[in-house]
């Protein structure tokens, strides 16, 4: 099991200075491809996570087919809620329903404690397969953050404005507090497994953190976040934290000490950098609707994202969040192959001229 520290993905992380810039999707193994579908149609999703054999087959395909820098291991950030004994459902037109939501202190003692090793094991055996077949590739594991699980536990489901999840916040903040120290370390058993599996990478989604202001971030979500990334520090490998809607509180993010912070379209590039900081490495932030456009269109937009990175090493080209199901997957493979021509382009244009961060 190599460390992979000379990929091109670990050493625009370590934002060392780089031929060109990486490039990979969220959600890049998913229903957008007709051959993901073929799978599903004769499994159902949770299925397909739990088993090692196909959840690898599709990881491996999403890279192959794209020739990204980097994989992610097909997987999901809700599998630990089924252990938790919330019962975890995907309901037909695919929204996940939790059975047993969190509403108070009888709810919350009814979960129950658990060992990824054990129950989630069927994770790490997707990742040993994965790396086996692909000993070049640089693969991400990843875990959702305690904010976006809670938010999922509370809510019993997706959420647009979580009003549940912040009246229980502020009403009874002992035993939210609760809820997320119990799921943070949940979340560092369940990287911890990951990283010894052979993930080269973690990636912690708070998807939905964004619903909070600064002062909430600030005292409910930031001390977990931040015992989390130094939990995978001490792995030695790199850590990336991502939200949507986060361009309120992109400093405190980068205040957890994650390697990369992730951004999402709404943010420009630049402004969002300056606000992480120049000494951590960035992530996104195509928007994805971006990819049902015109070719012209994704051009014009590839080269911003591009200008607004300034060409700094640390910059990995991502969507601002996940590819849409309508999404051709030739124009994703477009996308790919340009951001690596472009970006190749640019560098060189830098060293000629002498200029710039190159
Ligand atoms: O029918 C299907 O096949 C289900 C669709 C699907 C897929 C392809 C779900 C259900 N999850 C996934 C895979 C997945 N989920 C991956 C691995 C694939 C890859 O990136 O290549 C990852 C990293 C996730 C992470 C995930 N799941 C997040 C965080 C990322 C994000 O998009 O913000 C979240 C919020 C989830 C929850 C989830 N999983 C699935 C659904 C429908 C949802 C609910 C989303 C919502 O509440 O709006």
């Amino acid at each position: 099991m190599g460390n992979l520290d000379d990929s091109l993905f670990i050493r625009t992380l370590n934002r060392q200075k780089t031929e060109r810039t990486p490039i990979w999707l969220l959600r890049q193994a998913g229903r957008y491809q007709p051959e993901y579908r073929a799978i599903r149609e004769k499994v159902d999703f949770l299925t397909l996570c739990k088993t090692p054999q196909l959840a690898a087959q599709v990881t491996t395909f999403a890279c192959d087919q794209l020739e990204t820098d980097a994989a992610i291991i097909f997987a999901d950030i809700l599998l630990p809620l089924e252990p938790l004994g919330a019962g975890l459902r995907f309901a037909k037109g695919d929204g996940p329903v939790i059975d047993h939501p969190v509403a108070d202190e009888a709810s919350l003692a009814r979960l129950v404690d658990f060992s990824c090793d054990e129950h989630l094991h069927f994770v790490a055996e997707a990742i040993e397969i994965f790396v086996r077949e692909r000993p070049r590739m640089p693969l991400i594991g990843f875990a959702g953050a305690p904010f976006t699980l809670a938010s999922y536990l509370i809510e019993g489901g997706s959420s647009r404005s979580f009003d549940k999840t912040k009246t229980f916040m502020y009403r009874r903040p002992d035993l939210f507090e609760s809820l997320m120290q119990r799921l943070t370390l949940i979340t560092i058993d369940y990287l911890q497994m990951q990283q010894k599996a052979g993930a080269h990478c973690l990636m912690l989604f708070d998807s939905w953190v964004g619903a909070l202001d600064r002062y909430d971030f600030a005292r409910h979500v930031e001390p977990h976040a931040t015992k989390i990334i130094a939990a995978v520090n001490a792995m030695r490998i790199p850590s990336i934290y991502f939200g949507t809607a986060t361009g309120g509180m992109l400093d405190l993010m980068s205040a957890t000490k994650a390697t990369c912070i992730g951004v999402d379209w709404r943010s420009d590039l630049s402004q969002a950098w300056r606000m992480i900081g120049h000494d951590r490495a960035v992530q996104g932030n195509l928007e994805p609707l971006t990819l049902l456009a015109d070719k012209d269109v994704i051009v014009d937009k590839v080269q911003a994202v591009l200008d607004q990175s300034q060409m700094r090493p640390g910059h990995i080209f991502n969507l601002g969040h996940g590819i849409m199901k309508e999404t051709d997957p030739d124009k994703a493979r477009y996308l790919v192959d340009l951001v690596k021509e472009l970006s190749t382009r640019k560098i060189e244009e830098l060293s000629r001229s002498g200029q710039g961060a190159r």
